[in-house]
């Protein structure tokens, strides 16, 4: 049962559901209906849109409104895991005209030439990007041709106040990754559950920071090292997951998590507006974390390029990046967003940080399969717990 049920989770919940519905109807469309629809006289490429994006992470109504300006009709699929996405895209022929890949998961994906170039002479909007942002990914995607930034963000600690407090003393600061990776201090807070992302390339670079490796390194030695942390932590953690704990936090059902910055946020939102007294917050460790940023970008096969550059240049417009930022928590690379962000949103150093903060972030870049090879079955042993 889920004990939240607040407006703006409902109102996200029908969203998702008519979206669902939507993608059904879409899928159930095969041959003889869709001959009809595709041979009328309004091309069909410029009337449907197949989305594929994280879940979590579009406002209520977006989508909606993007399809009465244009005429569009957008199909939209979730996923919350950069290996799910690319499963889909390397199996080819997805359907989709749109995804979100992360930029170290992108980069490689662009090597195999998984994506189309996207032409930014015919995105009005592309001038609101913040170039001082992108800039930090430049070299994975030279010239940035195939991509453009949707939103970017930090994976750190997500925690409940009071649940925490009581087991880690009132005085006990929760900045550091200890409380994950320090077994004696995880054991402490084993009753009230410890959730981890279930994306092994993130959380074994920020364990690689955290022990003083590169986080970016493929050294199989590292990866052992970072291996037996994990490892020693493990018998605390609750699970592996990574959209579970949104709703977990909200609820009081666990009490800490590594998670992405935004959705421990909108947990943070979800228990305010419930008013059970859950009190969640969000910080960034001080030994600092992977910076990620998520990109749309059109895979080569899409059966619909042209609307998806009308998403992109709509997502792009400063109002509909100001109203994704407040609504789901995560920074948006667009300067034209910015005097509209909600104060909460603007002045939350969860979401904007201060240039100190940045500063301790890494980029991850992408990994050789040969390594990724090797980090998948680490990370099923410590899954496992073998
Ligand atoms: C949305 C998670 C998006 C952040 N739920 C991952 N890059």
């Amino acid at each position: 049962m889920n004990k939240v049920t607040t407006k703006e989770s409902k109102k996200k919940h029908e969203l998702y559901i008519q979206e669902e519905h939507i993608m059904k109807l879409s899928h159930a469309c095969v041959s003889v209906i869709c001959a009809a629809a595709i041979s009328g006289s309004v091309s069909a490429e410029d009337k449907v849109l197949n989305i594929y994006n994280w879940s979590d992470y579009i406002s209520p109504g977006a989508v909606k409104k993007f399809e009465k300006e244009t005429g569009i009709k957008v199909n939209y699929d979730v996923y919350d895991s950069n290996e799910a996405l690319e499963a889909k895209l390397m199996a080819g022929s997805s359907g989709y005209d749109l995804v979100f890949p992360s930029n170290s998961f992108f980069e490689r994906q662009v090597k195999v030439g998984v994506y189309q170039e996207i032409d930014k002479s015919k995105l009005s909007n592309y001038h609101n990007i913040d170039q001082s942002l992108t800039d930090k990914i430049k070299n994975q995607d030279i010239g940035n041709k195939h991509n453009v930034p949707y939103t970017w963000g930090t994976v750190g600690i997500g925690y409940n106040v009071d649940m925490v407090k009581k087991r880690l003393g009132p005085n006990f600061k929760l900045d550091s990754l200890d409380v994950l990776f320090k077994p004696e201090v995880a054991a402490k807070l084993q009753d009230c559950g410890i959730a981890v992302l279930d994306s092994p390339s993130e959380v074994m670079s920020i364990v690689n920071n955290y022990i003083g490796e590169d986080p970016n390194s493929e050294s199989l030695s590292d990866l052992k090292a970072s291996a037996k942390v994990l490892a020693s932590a493990r018998p605390y953690y609750k699970y592996f997951h990574s959209s579970k704990y949104i709703s977990d936090l909200a609820n009081g059902d666990i009490c800490v998590a590594l998670g992405y910055n935004g959705d421990i946020l909108q947990a943070k939102a979800r228990a305010k507006e419930a008013g059970q007294g859950v009190n969640i917050a969000y910080s960034i460790p001080k030994e600092g974390t992977v910076m990620w940023f998520d990109l749309m970008a059109i895979p080569k096969d899409a059966p619909h390029p042209k609307a998806a550059m009308k998403y992109i240049n709509y997502i792009l417009r400063g109002d509909v990046a100001a109203s994704l930022s407040n609504y789901i928590f995560y920074a948006v690379p667009n300067t034209a967003a910015m005097p509209m962000l909600d104060a909460d949103v603007s002045e939350n150093k969860g979401i904007y940080p201060t240039q100190a903060v940045k500063d301790k972030l890494f980029i991850q870049v992408a990994h050789t399969s040969k390594f990724d090879r090797s980090l998948t079955r680490t990370w099923s042993n410590i899954k496992t717990g073998r």
